[in-house]
């Protein structure tokens, strides 16, 4: 183990009793590093991914205060202190851990019927609404982060660079990509020109990031806080969308099993729409479809690009995953543009 990452080492840092129990590292997002620690879970921020992690745990401490103030019991993530009654723990080699007390509950890669999506969409919903009156402040961590025209112009650099040497394979995928600058630069420029609020968003809106109960689809809370930031709360309907609509999972290796469902999409809007409860202007209830094809279009760009760099961003479990990424959520891109009269009508039905 690298010095300074032995996590029962770091775990004497914080305000909890000795030895208390297995420590049982825990996979499932592309970025940090959680083990489970008996009633706790234990994490290291990815400092590359988060170079100023001091603001993101300023973030994440003033995030999980607003949600205990205002959801009571019903509480959702909570920081355990360090033994010196700090809020996360800085090592020694400069990497950032925190500690939470672990959530009893289910959680889904994917939604088990279309209920669970509707339930998670409310709980982003929920999010949105919970942020606001007061705006909550909070840093920007990750300028740009849903900039689309921006992640557009880093998949072209990507490409000039071929680090990988794989642009010659991927040509027809980089070129479809680049095709949709102009749908990239929609909300973008209405959210500079305050056309759209800046908001709060959580930046990491899918299924995977919501805890239910155990014996019911109802949410218990969101987690993973790290990208939540002044935003837009369409980013996170369009992640709700990107992350929940196709059966095909995000790095499925058949780009065309790639689907719209509608008796999915139907309940993602009512679910996001009830939770945000009256929140989104009409402009953005408006521009909601366009924020699920920007976001699904702008997560292709991310994907190849970081293919084309060699797999240096998002972690990788098979050769070509990040590929395999980009191939799906262009396909989820394309499938949304051509049903969009149809989706359209959907979220003008909803209440
Ligand atoms: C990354 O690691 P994870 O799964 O929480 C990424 C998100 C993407 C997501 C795609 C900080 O999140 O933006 O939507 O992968 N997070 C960051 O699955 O880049
Ligand atoms: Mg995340």
């Amino acid at each position: 183990m690298t010095p300074g990452r032995d996590p029962r080492a770091v775990l004497r840092a914080f305000a909890i009793p000795d030895a208390p129990g297995e420590c049982r590292r825990v996979r499932g997002g592309h970025i940090n590093e959680t083990w489970r620690v008996g009633p706790w879970l234990l994490q290291r921020l990815n400092p590359d991914v988060f170079p100023d992690a001091t603001s993101v745990m300023e973030n994440v401490l003033a995030v999980t205060r607003r949600i205990a103030e205002r959801a009571g019991p019903r509480a959702g993530l909570r920081l355990v202190p360090t033994e010196d009654g700090r809020p996360w723990h800085a090592a020694p080699d400069g990497s950032v851990w925190r500690l939470y007390a672990f959530l009893p509950g289910r959680s889904f890669e994917a939604p088990p019927s279309p209920a669970y999506a509707g339930s998670a969409a409310f709980a982003f919903g929920e999010f949105a609404r919970c942020m606001t009156d007061p705006l909550l402040p909070l840093h920007t961590t990750m300028p740009g982060f849903h900039d689309s025209r921006r992640r557009l112009d880093a998949l072209a650099a990507a490409a000039d660079r071929d680090l990988a040497g794989r642009a010659g394979e991927v040509q027809g995928e980089i070129d479809a990509i680049l095709a949709e600058h102009e749908l990239a630069a929609v909300i973008p420029e209405l959210l500079a020109s305050g056309q759209l609020p800046l908001r709060v968003a959580h930046n990491d809106a899918k299924i995977a990031n919501v805890i239910f109960e155990t014996d019911s689809s109802a949410p218990l809370a969101v987690i993973d806080l790290d990208t939540t930031m002044p935003g837009s709360p369409l980013h996170d309907f369009g992640d709700l969308v990107r992350s929940m609509v196709s059966p095909a999972a995000e790095d499925a290796a058949d780009a065309d099993t790639v689907q719209v469902r509608h008796d999915y999409f139907a309940p993602i809007v009512r679910g996001f729409l009830a939770g945000t409860d009256g929140l989104l202007t009409s402009s953005e209830r408006d521009m909601l479809l366009t924020a699920a094809r920007s976001i699904a279009l702008e997560q292709a760009a991310r994907f190849l690009a970081d293919h084309l760099d060699g797999d240096r961003y998002y972690a990788v479990t098979f050769p070509a995953q990040n590929l395999a990424r980009a191939r799906t959520q262009l396909a989820l891109y394309r499938r949304l543009s051509t049903e969009r009269d149809r989706l359209e009508a959907l979220i003008r039905e909803a209440p």
